[in-house]
């Protein structure tokens, strides 16, 4: 709107804006929130006399920027007041952690860039977290970072820190505005590598820098095509399939990210008949529906999948960087496959060949999931069958035997600590919860969950038929990562319901964002497992501290997180029936289409599934006489809190 203003007013003529500004701020305040009219279009594409802030704006608008996650600050005010004539929604919330985490959600489930901003200093070093959580998501955002102004900065002014170092290792790259009339220039380029490198950007503007003007040309998006690989490694990798007896696909983000990454996959896997592991939390990676579909690998993965690749010859690894956590044995299973040939097709070269190197054999290729699957399954359907055709029904027996075990297991484990639940009636068992919100899950829902023992149990609860849909916090585990992220994958997706699963302690985190949703009209579902403790980090005590709850136990207060929801506007609702998990959740998420929010406040009962690190965890042997008694030699042979199922008085 702006733009197309200055052109009308002849762009290549050098005039001063300011004489106009008066009729413009008018004209613009009169169509605000014009987004659905704003093109790329309409960017000031052609040489233009223009604010700093007017380039910032119109470079963001040019990039197709149309939201972004922050909380208010004198630092980008100038930018900020022209945002709603761009058409760019500025989403207020509660905690600038909390925006970069809907700025995570935002991007994952629309695959665009998402993008926060904030004061500089207080408001940035907010921001830490949730850029490292969107760091090892390999979520593109764009964190936009104003700094203390270039005029007394190193003096120790007002809201100043070093806010380059702080992001220095959880940033794709670094983008600093160096000079004043390189705003838009360096803005863009900000988001162009966000998109190239799946990841998050900082940009990194001095306050001072928005004002001034200067003549300047908005660069359009610099998208790059992507590419399936280098031949001679997708030549190889076909070879080694054909020849394959027992492969089996392992699918992970790069799947979800790539644009047809999923069907390219549903298409490999349907050609060879082989069965689809998912990474760890990437359960969107490959669908459920889907007969070769196993489940996903890692903490509380299936089993289904564990036995499934553990007898593998040739592992085909699409979109993953085959990280170090979400491999580590479970259910005291050792499941890698030592002695499988691997195919690692990873999108960062970086990360080709990083975790687990190749060897003889091995083939790397560094490539897009989705092109790569596309481009091996046609040169598999030219030339020679291959082997694994010819064993199909020995094959797929074998991984049905294994699921129908594990779903045995897992009906098994729902019912193993009932007793508890019989002990305090109201208190429900976490894993039956957990089976009745998957029943009632709707179809298209996009799930959020987060670090605590609850959500990662859900793990083996959620299922998904199409791709992003599922956002787990991932491995850099942060507490309060899920809800907010919900709401970013709501604004991105209003007509998807967005889920959040979170721990009561996580709670604490994470609810004042039900303001935000409230205010801003996001309606987002929490469900809250209360189950009165830090259950995870509780986990570790019960086996390996000799049942000293330091720190883990949770007291509420009367009015519940229901109570606590509804007194800031939002619906609340308690359940203390498992017959009224699945229509507490369906209500939620149909209430959604009339606005509202709702937390879904599950009482369940103190039982633990398994501990997050048995990989990082030591019995303790102290020295000093005084610590002697906290010495422990063995595991808690009940594996479970002592006061689980324990009345309170
Ligand atoms: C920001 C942050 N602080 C601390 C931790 C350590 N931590 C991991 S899980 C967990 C307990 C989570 O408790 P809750 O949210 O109640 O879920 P529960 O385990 O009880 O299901 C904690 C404190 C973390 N991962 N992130
Ligand atoms: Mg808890």
């Amino acid at each position: 709107m702006l733009s197309k203003m200055s052109k009308n007013l002849g762009a290549h003529r050098l005039y001063s804006l300011h004489a106009k500004r008066a009729a413009a701020s008018r004209s613009v305040h009169s169509s605000v929130q014009r987004k659905d009219t704003y093109t790329t279009e309409g960017a000031a594409t052609e040489p233009a006399l223009m604010t700093n802030s007017e380039a910032f704006v119109e470079a963001l608008a040019a990039q197709k920027v149309d939201t972004t996650f922050g909380i208010v600050g004198s630092a980008f005010m100038d930018s900020l007041d022209i945002f709603p004539s761009a058409g760019i929604r500025f989403v207020s919330v509660q905690h600038e952690q909390n925006a970069a985490h809907m700025a995570d959600g935002y991007a994952r489930v629309s695959g665009k860039t998402g993008v926060c901003i904030a004061q500089n200093g207080p408001g940035i070093t907010n921001f830490v977290t949730g850029v490292a959580a969107a760091y090892w998501a390999h979520t593109p955002i764009v964190a936009i970072t104003p700094e203390a102004g270039t005029a007394t900065k190193g003096l120790g002014g007002f809201q100043e820190t070093d806010q380059l170092p702080l992001f220095e290792g959880i940033t794709k790259e670094q983008v600093h505005v160096c000079n004043p009339n390189r705003m838009a220039e360096m803005t863009s380029y900000a988001f162009d590598a966000a998109q190239r490198d799946n990841g998050p950007v900082q940009l990194n503007i001095p306050r001072d820098y928005y004002y001034g003007e200067s003549v300047t040309t908005i660069p359009r998006p610099n998208v790059l095509e992507r590419s399936a690989g280098g031949e001679a490694s997708l030549a190889q990798a076909a070879e080694l399939i054909r020849n394959a007896k027992n492969p089996v696909i392992l699918a992970g983000g790069g799947v979800v990210a790539a644009k047809g990454g999923v069907d390219a996959a549903v298409a490999l896997a349907d050609f060879l008949q082989a069965p689809v592991c998912t990474t760890y939390l990437h359960n969107d990676a490959f669908p459920a529906n889907n007969k070769l579909w196993c489940g996903p690998l890692g903490y509380c993965g299936h089993k289904t999948a564990m036995n499934t690749i553990k007898d593998a010859d040739v592992v085909i690894a699409l979109g993953t960087r085959l990280g170090p956590f979400g491999t580590n044995p479970q259910y005291g299973i050792d499941y890698w496959p030592k002695n499988a040939k691997l195919i690692q097709v990873e999108v960062d070269p970086k990360r080709v060949g990083r975790v687990k190197p190749l060897t003889d054999g091995d083939v790397g290729i560094c490539g897009d999931a989705g092109l790569a699957a596309k481009n091996i399954l046609a040169k598999l359907s030219s030339g020679a069958a291959p082997q694994c055709q010819s064993n199909v029904t020995e094959r797929l027996q074998k991984v049905e035997s294994h699921r129908v075990a594990w779903e045995a297991e897992m009906e098994q484990l729902g019912q193993a600590n009932q007793f508890a639940a019989d002990a305090e009636p109201g208190r429900l068992v976490p894993r039956q919860v957990l089976r009745e919100l998957e029943k009632a899950m709707p179809e298209n829902a996009m799930v959020a969950t987060d670090i605590g023992n609850s959500c990662s149990v859900s793990n083996g609860y959620l299922r998904f038929n199409q791709p992003r849909s599922y956002l787990a916090a991932m491995t850099f585990g942060n507490c309060g990562y899920a809800f907010p992220a919900a709401m970013g994958a709501k604004v991105a997706c209003p007509d998807r319901p967005a889920v959040a699963y979170v721990g009561d302690g996580a709670w604490g985190m994470s609810l004042n964002e039900v303001l935000t949703c409230v205010r801003e009209g996001i309606p987002t579902t929490a469900v809250v497992f209360n189950n009165r403790q830090w259950g995870a980090e509780k986990k570790n005590q019960v086996l390996w501290f000799g049942d000293r709850y330091v720190g883990t136990n949770l007291q509420h207060p009367e009015t519940g997180f229901a109570g606590i929801a509804r007194s800031m506007g939002a619906e609340g609702v308690t359940i203390t029936n498992i017959d009224e998990v699945g229509d507490a959740l369906r209500a939620a998420t149909e209430a959604q289409k009339d606005g509202k929010t709702t937390i879904v406040e599950v009482c369940t009962t103190r039982e633990l599934g398994d501990p997050f690190r048995r990989d990082a965890m030591v019995l303790p042997q102290r020295h000093l006489a005084k610590y002697q008694s906290t010495n422990r030699e063995a595991e808690s042979e009940t594996q479970q809190p002592v006061d689980l199922g324990v009345v309170a008085k």
